[in-house]
Formats: structure tokens, C-alpha cells, sequence
């Protein structure tokens, strides 16, 4: 088991890998800009290294200076937490190249699934089912409009490149098309660096659920099961679960097994993410493979009472999976409460937080770096925590879900927690109807 590991991240992930490290007795190193001198993480850890200004690209997505503090600091692995560098193949290279384990899959994986077009095709090959569209990039207008003849519009033009909701152009009717392909194809190459771009048919009303899987380095490839994750804004999470509604056992194996082939196409070692589209009939489709822990990991977590980041941190290690595949236990939810005014549009607010009081009680978790009186840096994401609960039941995991968001205070700056409360009323969410358009179409106040 490794000694000593380095955190290459901030915020909450930081603290939920540290957290995981001292209960594994292993030391740990976090790497800080000069705007988190003063953050939990930095307090935590064992040790603690400064690597330069509050902009990210000059802090914790500068690699020089995340490998030197490796280096001063003697570390046997990297764990890149989620965002950042964490989807980077080149900087998984150069970790091992360094002489560090890279906590996480292969670089090759990283690459593979990082592109969309081929991630695609590779899933393709693998039998797991793929939204009917192009044979790979479409390289021109001729191409494009035969592929439209046989799959119909409306349709929607991805750049290989892009991914996560970005680079995405929905295209209505042949005169659309003609417009509009060069003029996609222009945006993926400047937004993204590769003009690539496929087809696929616009699917209609449609859930986001992800499944869980985990690797290790003897080939073995397990998962654990769904994540329903399509109470979204603006291709931004909001409340995610597990299990969820719409998924029987029957389903759960069937996606599940395509989960685990896709997973397997790609050698994939550690905890990682596929992501489907399911239709309203329940035609499931491989959307992307996220390659690293995710945010919404504890819902996973807390819906079968383990703890994904030690296991991950084992795996990186060469030991064999302890886990095995199995029916959730507990029916878990979780709410992100961000820095953003959900009055206001969901506008960014940080700020410094005057008065603070963490829920608590039976079947709550809440994820946090934050405290009374933390100043929420501009520079980074707003989350600010992740409240999970749980119970036996949907509806017990609801009700503790409301008391604690009535239980949390966050003063001085405003936060989602009304929106969150508002919704563990919403009939539509209480009957588990929602898909991924759900709150373009209603606003969440009057529903
Ligand atoms: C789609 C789609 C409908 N049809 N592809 C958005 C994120 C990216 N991973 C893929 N996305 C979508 N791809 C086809 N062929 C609808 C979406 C989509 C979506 C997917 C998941 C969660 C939220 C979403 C919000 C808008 C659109």
C-alpha cells in the first residue's frame, strides 16, 4: 500500500481524499494556490505545498509544479480528484513517468473515452447500445445530408472534442443542415482544437442514468449500479440518486452488463462512469464514459455502504476489487448546494459565509470544505457542499432530505438550499417524473 499520497485538487474532493487516506493510514501532501491558503484542506493534510496564483492555469492545472511538489515531497501516488487535471491522459503519463502512481485508469483509457467519436465506436464494437447516427466523423456536407436521409431529423451534430453538454448543435430540417454543418464544424475546431464532428438522432424526452463501474489490474470489472442523475440546469447537476425510479432489477442487470463490456473494451482500471440516455420506452443509449471519480460518488456510497475512494485508492495500489456487484441496500439522494442565487437566475455569488450550521442526525452526510467566516474564492467552482441522505425507502430518504435542508444555515452568501427544498415537494419529483429538460419547461417556484 502506498505511504504517502498526493492530492492534486482543492475544495471538497480534497477533504473527502484526505479523509479517506487517514482512515487507510496513509500520509498525505495537498498542493494549494495562494487563494486556498486558508482552506480546510490545507489544515488537514499532513502536509502542504503552495503552487502558485489563485487562476487555475497557473495553480492546479499547472503540471511543472504539481510533479515538483511530488518530488520535494516524496510521494508514492497522485490522486487527481475530479475537474482539473483529472481527464488529462498527459498529465497521467507524466505522472508515471515521474515515477508516481496516477490514481486512476490508464492514460490510453483516458484518451480513448476523451474523444466522443471514438469512444463511441469503441462502444460500439463492444456491444453496448449507441444513439443511431454517423459511422465515426462525418467529414462533409454530402456525407452528412446521406446520413440525414436514413436517420431522419430532427438531429444533433457533437464535436468529437467536446462532451459534458459543450459543442452540441441541434439541427431541425435539411435547409438547417446545409447551414449549419461548416459553421459547426468551425466552432469545434476554435472552442475545441479539432473540428471533428459526428451525427446522431435527437432522441426526445430522455433520463440521464450513469452507472457506476469499478476496475482493477487484473482485468476484473465490476459495477455498481445506476446513478439517476437528470435533475439538471444547464448541463449542471443539481440533485442526483440511487437507485432510480424507472430501473427494475431486470434493467439494472441489463445495463448494468452493458456497462461492464464497455468498461472492459477500454482495459478500464478504477471507479469510473458510463453514462446512458433511457427513452421513455427504456431504450438505454451510451451517452460518455467519465474516467474519474465523480462528483455525485457518494450516492453510490450511501446506497450500498461502502466507501468508493478507499477502494480506489487500493485498486491504484494492485490489490484485487473487494467489492462485488449487488442490489442497492438503501435508497440515497443527494443535494449540491452551490454559491448561486436560484432566485436569481442561478447567478455565481461568492462571498465570505457569516453563519453556518452543518445538518446532521441518522441518514445524513454532508461533504464540506466549508466553515463560518470561509471566504468562496471567485476563481473556482461554487460548490460549496453536497448533503446526502438516506433510508430504506425513496420516500423516507426524501423526508430526511427536507429536515435537513431545514436544519442547514448558510448566511452571507446566497445558495440553492430553497431550491432544494421546494423541489422535495414538487409533485413531479416526489413521483420521480423528471428527464433532462424538466426545469427548461417549468419554473421550479410555481410548480
Ligand atoms: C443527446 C441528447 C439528445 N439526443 N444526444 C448532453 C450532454 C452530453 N453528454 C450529451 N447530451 C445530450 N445528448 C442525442 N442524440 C440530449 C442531450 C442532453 C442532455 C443529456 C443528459 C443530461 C442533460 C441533457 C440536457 C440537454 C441535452
Amino acid at each position: 500500500m502506498f505511504k504517502k499520497i498526493l492530492i492534486a485538487n482543492r475544495g471538497e474532493i480534497a477533504l473527502r481524499v484526505i479523509r479517506a487516506c487517514k482512515e487507510l493510514g496513509i500520509k498525505t501532501v495537498v498542493v494549494y494556490s495562494e487563494a486556498d491558503r486558508l482552506s480546510l484542506p490545507v489544515k488537514f493534510a499532513d502536509e502542504a505545498v503552495c503552487i502558485g496564483p489563485p487562476p487555475s492555469s497557473k495553480s492546479y492545472l499547472y503540471i511543472p509544479a504539481i510533479i515538483s511538489a511530488a518530488q520535494v515531497t516524496n510521494v508514492d501516488a497522485i490522486h487527481p480528484g475530479y475537474g482539473f487535471l483529472a481527464e488529462n491522459a498527459t498529465f497521467a503519463e507524466i505522472c508515471e513517468l515521474s515515477g508516481f502512481v496516477f490514481i486512476g485508469p490508464k492514460p490510453d483509457s483516458i484518451s480513448k473515452m476523451g474523444n466522443k467519436s471514438v469512444a463511441k465506436d469503441t462502444m460500439r464494437r463492444a456491444g453496448v447500445p449507441v444513439i443511431p447516427g454517423s459511422d465515426g466523423v462525418v467529414h462533409s456536407l454530402e456525407e452528412a445530408l446521406s446520413i440525414a436521409e436514413e436517420i431522419g431529423y430532427p438531429l444533433i451534430i457533437k464535436a468529437s472534442a467536446g462532451g459534458g453538454g459543450r459543442g452540441m448543435r441541434v439541427v431541425k430540417d435539411r435547409e438547417e443542415l446545409i447551414r449549419s454543418f461548416g459553421i459547426a464544424k468551425a466552432e469545434a475546431g476554435s472552442f475545441f482544437g479539432s473540428p471533428d464532428v459526428y451525427i446522431e438522432k435527437l432522441l426526445g424526452k430522455s433520463r440521464h442514468i450513469e452507472f457506476q463501474v469499478l476496475g482493477d489490474k487484473f482485468g476484473n470489472v465490476i459495477h455498481l449500479n445506476e446513478r439517476e442523475c437528470s435533475l439538471q440546469r444547464r448541463h449542471q447537476k443539481l440533485i442526483e440518486e440511487a437507485p432510480s425510479p424507472i430501473v427494475t432489477p431486470e434493467l439494472r442487470n441489463k445495463m448494468g452488463e452493458a456497462a461492464i463490456k464497455g468498461a472492459k473494451a477500454v482495459d478500464y482500471i478504477g471507479p469510473g462512469t458510463i453514462e446512458f440516455l433511457v427513452d421513455e420506452d427504456l431504450n438505454f443509449y451510451f451517452m460518455e464514459m467519465n474516467t474519474r471519480i465523480q462528483v455525485e460518488h457518494p450516492v453510490t456510497e450511501e446506497s450500498l455502504s461502502i466507501d468508493l475512494i478507499k477502494e480506489q485508492i487500493r485498486v491504484a495500489a494492485g490489490e484485487k476489487l473487494s467489492l462485488e456487484i449487488q442490489e442497492p441496500k438503501f435508497h440515497a439522494i443527494e443535494c449540491r448546494i452551490i454559491a448561486e442565487d436560484p432566485y436569481n437566475d442561478f447567478r455565481p455569488s461568492p462571498g465570505k459565509i457569516t453563519s453556518l450550521h452543518f445538518p446532521g442526525g441518522h441518514g445524513v452526510r454532508v461533504d464540506s470544505h466549508i466553515y463560518q467566516e470561509y471566504i468562496i474564492p471567485p476563481y473556482y467552482d461554487s460548490l460549496l457542499a453536497k448533503l446526502i441522505t438516506w433510508g430504506t425507502t425513496r420516500n423516507e430518504a426524501i423526508a430526511k432530505m427536507k429536515r435537513a435542508l431545514e436544519e442547514f444555515v448558510i448566511e452571507g452568501v446566497p445558495s440553492t438550499i430553497p431550491f432544494h427544498l421546494k423541489m422535495m415537494e414538487n409533485p413531479d419529483f416526489l413521483a420521480g417524473n423528471i428527464d433532462t429538460k424538466y426545469l427548461e419547461r417549468v419554473n421550479w417556484k410555481e410548480v
